[in-house]
């Protein structure tokens, strides 16, 4: 596996996938899953709506995740996953957030996928302080069986200081 941090607009990567930072509901919100859906475009919201709720309102659970097509994206395939809210720190958020990238990384094998562009999940309106949380997606992501070799995982950061953190996170490793 190659693991690569780019400052980029997630919704331009023409990757085989990208990851939605989601909430349970998978019908849409702000941020980096707004973005997505605006430029999906409306058959986003109805292939996710047409997904099974698990319990009421809720399709996918913080540290799981699902797969839709792209629609207009130039990426073939969106994987949502929903990321822990910070808590503080001590409320399992970095094991729901490892969830989050084993989870997605699991939908991607399984659909013969090899590029993937992750945003960086819970980093934004959910809270988690960036530099542990790239520490806890890269451990994860290392960690992931070296049965996959060809995987393509591209961390894409919005803006140049939350790639400076990535990326240092990602030399420390
Ligand atoms: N490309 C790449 N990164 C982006 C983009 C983009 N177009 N837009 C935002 N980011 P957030 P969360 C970055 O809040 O913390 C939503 O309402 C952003 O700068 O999108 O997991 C959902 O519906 C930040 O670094 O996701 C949930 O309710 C990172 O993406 C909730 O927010 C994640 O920020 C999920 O919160």
């Amino acid at each position: 596996m190659t693991i690569t941090v780019v400052t980029a607009d997630l919704t331009r990567l023409a990757l085989d996938a990208i990851v939605n930072a989601a909430n349970p509901g998978l019908l849409g919100g702000g941020g980096v899953d707004g973005a997505i859906h605006r430029a999906a475009g409306p058959a986003l919201l109805a292939a996710c709506r047409a997904l099974s709720e698990v319990t009421p309102g809720v399709r996918c659970p913080t540290g799981e995740a699902r797969i839709t097509p792209g629609f207009k994206l130039p990426a073939r395939y969106v994987i949502h996953t929903v990321g822990p809210i910070w808590h503080g720190g001590h409320a399992g958020e970095a094991a729901l957030l490892a969830s989050c990238y084993r989870a997605c990384i699991a939908l991607a094998v399984a659909h013969d996928l090899q590029g993937i562009g992750f945003p960086a999940i819970s980093c934004g309106v959910y809270g988690y302080p960036p530099e542990q949380a790239a520490s806890v997606a890269i451990t994860a992501l290392r960690d992931v069986p070296a049965a996959h070799p060809a995987l393509d995982v591209q961390l894409c950061c919005f803006d140049q200081r939350m790639a400076a953190i990535w990326q240092h996170a990602l030399n420390q490793a």
